[in-house]
């Protein structure tokens, strides 16, 4: 792990971040997305909440047959399909919004539509051929064929490059034939289209190296799957184990390169860490929502729980938590919207961010519901146990801060590589050297964080401007700091990348607050927004405690005795 392209490299906000700098055009003003072409599918989606009987889908773990009839009569598998393919063509943005009140009907039929959208044919939306788009799309649309993405394997799951299932090219070059076996696959009880990875011999400058290759496959190719897994939480989805036997693939059921699969599987998970982050914050409004419920009407001491401190605490949290993650999501899909092409740092943030939340807000909301909260009586365990898969799926949260913190670090490389070479050619061709040097360190100083860089966030957020000004100045010159330590192992220094990892998802988090509460006050006034512009400030103080705790420990932790301790129970445990 650990390398990340050049061409992925130029438009992303939290890359820019590691070098110091603030996109304050893209930031500003917020995208205030309160209505759109998605407000239709809302609505019916609030309506059909009053369809569904979540503790039953539970209880059965399966979503009846009529109930996955009416989400395909309702159009829920067609939402980001473009309308000439008969879908809604929702944008990113619409699908968040679509997702944040699907996962509240009920999660395991948001997971089901979800998967099928977010991963399932998100390939063929993206890498497909025309041709390919017209055979598929009009029955994924209508749900005649429902999706599923098959990456993980027994033995390949946050590697996701070492899969083992193959695909041969037959002797006569039509079709590939796949063999190798998926696990944990959702909707594979009864997908008909799915999205399989698989290895295939390409052979470049006379070497040849297996390389991991995406296809489109269908059920009828030879595709079996074995008896649902019994899950903790989203029980009424289906997860299953595929079996691929002598599968025969067309070959113009290659999709994208051969060999090039790997990419695509990343950009699919992309898109797809942002469906759920959207999810995420439907989830947390819900159990908000349940829980100020409760502690409006249970009284103990003669008092309501919410007029308790301890329980505003929590209920404040929760409301600032969400608010975040909201501002973090749509900044983004705001940004693919526009056509920014690498979101790939910033929908790892918004993944890792959004299940945590929701995670504190269901386990908090639970806590505020008391004995009631444990029993099934109430949702807030079914809750639990549905959002706890969260912080697992489509990347680990520890893979996923390796991945922010080691592209980020990225970033640092090659603009500490440039620097070298500049300075290089100073010394060894004064004459043409000069230029070259002068042109990238100014180049570099004006790019540097300034307050100049930050003019249009409003100034009542001065003392918040001047702490994200110092953080994206921390962060950049730790990242410089850590690159230089570690060189190339940096890859092994896991409590290190999870630190500016940590530093960085804070920092977007304010950049995203702070933007949108700036636009909110140019529109609405100072005192209308009183509300997000306490929420700006309690997390940017947070934020900011917590960055400097990060930044503090890069320099003097306990890692080296910790590890030790983890080792030693290690072996005493598996002597
Ligand atoms: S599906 C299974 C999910 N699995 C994973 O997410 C696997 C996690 N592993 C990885 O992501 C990769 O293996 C890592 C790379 C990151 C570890 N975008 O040398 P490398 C490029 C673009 O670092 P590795 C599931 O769970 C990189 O630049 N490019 O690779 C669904 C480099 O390119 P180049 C990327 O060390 C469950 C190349 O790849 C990205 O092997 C159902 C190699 O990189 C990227 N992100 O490890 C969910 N990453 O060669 C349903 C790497 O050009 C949800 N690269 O330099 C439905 C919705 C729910 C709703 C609601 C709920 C609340």
């Amino acid at each position: 792990m650990g390398k990340v392209s050049e061409e992925r490299s130029a438009d992303s906000f939290c890359r820019a971040l590691f070098n110091g700098h603030l996109l304050e055009e893209r930031m500003l003003p917020y995208p205030e997305a309160k209505s759109g072409p998605w407000d239709d599918v809302v609505a019916a989606l609030v309506r059909f909440k009053e369809d569904v009987n979540s503790k039953k889908i539970d209880e059965d773990a399966k979503l009846p047959p009529e109930l996955l009839e009416q989400m395909k009569a309702m159009g829920l598998f067609g939402m980001i399909i473009p309308e000439e393919y008969g879908g809604f063509g929702l944008s990113a943005t619409g699908y968040a919004k679509a997702m944040e009140s699907l996962v509240q009907v009920d999660s395991s039929v948001a997971i089901t539509a979800g998967a099928h959208q977010s991963i399932g044919i998100k390939g063929l939306l993206i890498f497909g051929t025309p041709e390919q788009k017209k055979k598929y799309l009009p029955k994924l649309a209508s749900g005649e064929m429902v999706a599923s993405f098959a990456l993980t394997e027994p033995t390949s799951g946050s590697d996701a490059q070492s899969i083992k299932t193959k695909a041969v090219l037959s002797s006569d070059k039509k079709h590939y034939i796949i063999n190798g076996g998926k696990l944990w696959i959702t909707n594979g009880g009864f997908a008909e289209f799915f999205t399989v990875f698989a290895k295939v011999d390409v052979t470049q400058d006379g070497e040849t190296k297996e390389k991991v290759t995406a296809f489109i496959v269908e059920r009828s190719m030879g595709v079996k799957n074995l008896a649902e897994e019994h899950k903790l939480g989203i029980k009424g989805s289906s997860t299953v184990q595929l079996v691929l036997e002598d599968v025969k693939v067309p070959v113009e059921n290659v999709l994208g390169e051969v060999g090039k699969g790997f990419k695509v599987a990343m950009t699919i998970l992309n898109s797809g860490r942002l469906g759920l982050a959207s999810g995420c914050i439907g989830a947390s409004r819900a159990m908000m929502k349940e829980a100020v419920g409760y502690a409006s009407e249970r009284k103990q001491f003669n008092l309501r729980l919410v007029d308790f401190k301890m329980i505003k605490e929590y209920i404040t949290q929760m409301e600032v938590s969400t608010f975040v993650l909201e501002s973090m999501v749509y900044l983004t899909t705001h940004w693919i919207d526009q056509g920014v092409h690498d979101y790939s740092m910033e929908s790892a943030i918004c993944k890792v961010f959004g299940s945590e939340t929701c995670w504190d807000n269901v386990n908090r909301a639970l806590q505020i519901a008391g004995g009631n909260g444990y029993m099934k009586d109430y949702p807030y365990e079914r809750a639990l146990r549905d959002a706890r898969i969260n912080l697992i799926f489509e990347g680990t949260n520890e893979i996923l801060r390796l991945f922010i913190g080691l592209t980020g670090l990225q970033s640092v490389a090659t603009e500490l590589k440039e620097t070298q070479s500049a300075v290089n050619s100073l010394f060894n061709e004064p004459a043409k050297g000069f230029g070259a040097f002068y042109g990238y360190a100014t180049k570099r100083l004006r790019q540097k964080f300034s307050p100049e860089m930050a003019k249009g966030i409003h100034p009542s957020f001065e003392a918040q401007t001047k702490q994200l000004g110092r953080s994206i100045a921390e962060l950049s010159e730790a990242a410089e700091a850590v690159v230089k330590k570690h060189r190339k192992d940096v890859v092994h220094e896991q409590h290190d990348l999870k630190r500016i990892a940590d530093i960085s998802i804070d920092i977007y988090g304010m950049c995203a607050v702070l933007s949108r509460v700036t636009t909110e006050i140019k529109s609405s006034g100072e005192e209308a927004a009183t509300h997000s512009r306490h929420i700006a400030s309690i997390f940017c103080s947070q934020a900011r405690r917590r960055i400097r705790a990060n930044l503090r420990a890069l320099e003097v932790n306990k890692d080296k005795i910790a590890d030790q301790v983890a080792d030693r129970v290690v072996q005493r445990l598996t002597q």
